[in-house]
């Protein structure tokens, strides 16, 4: 196994169902992760080491996803100098627009960047994408997939016109 560099955690075990999306993106562009539960409110002395230690262990990106009151994106972006990505989990009441609230309007000098609500998979790509700024090989295949995305939308536009 390689070492992981992109930190997929999450508020609750129950958020797992959300951010699954993030760690299929990056089992396609075989970018090794780590998964793990640590709550901001519940477990806040386990949340801060993992975001004070993630760098020294070679985490590069970390994702961070949460619902309701979802302060753990911002504050592991508090304590780590690593890129944070927030992914707002909507739950049963407000529709994650609590969780995107929360996550997206973060105080000047501490950014979170903050995908759409349950925007899971779009979080992994944005992560793949930071890691290929500094990856030729990873960027080729980032190229590669864009070229896929926008073939598909030509062979269902070909479709439609036959
Ligand atoms: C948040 O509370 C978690 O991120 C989760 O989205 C929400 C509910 O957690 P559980 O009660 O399902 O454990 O902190």
């Amino acid at each position: 196994m390689s070492t992981p560099v992109v930190g997929v955690i999450m508020g609750s075990d129950s958020d797992w169902p959300t951010l699954e999306a993030a760690g299929q993106a990056l089992d396609e562009f075989e970018v090794p992760y780590e998964v793990g539960v640590y709550s901001a409110h519940r477990t806040p002395q386990r949340m801060l080491d993992y975001a004070r230690e993630a760098a020294g262990r070679g985490i590069r990106v970390i994702i961070a996803g949460a619902g309701g009151a979802a302060h753990l994106p911002g504050m592991v972006a508090s304590a780590t100098p690593l890129p944070v990505i927030g992914v707002p989990v909507p739950l049963k009441h407000l529709d994650g627009l609590d969780s995107l609230l929360s996550i997206v309007q973060m105080p000047a000098g501490v950014p979170v960047a903050t995908v759409s609500v349950g925007g899971a998979r779009n979080a992994g790509l944005l992560a793949v994408r930071m890691l290929a700024a500094a990856d030729d090989d990873l960027r080729e295949r980032m190229t590669a997939f864009q070229a896929d995305l926008e073939q598909l939308v030509l062979d269902k536009d070909a479709a439609l016109q036959q």
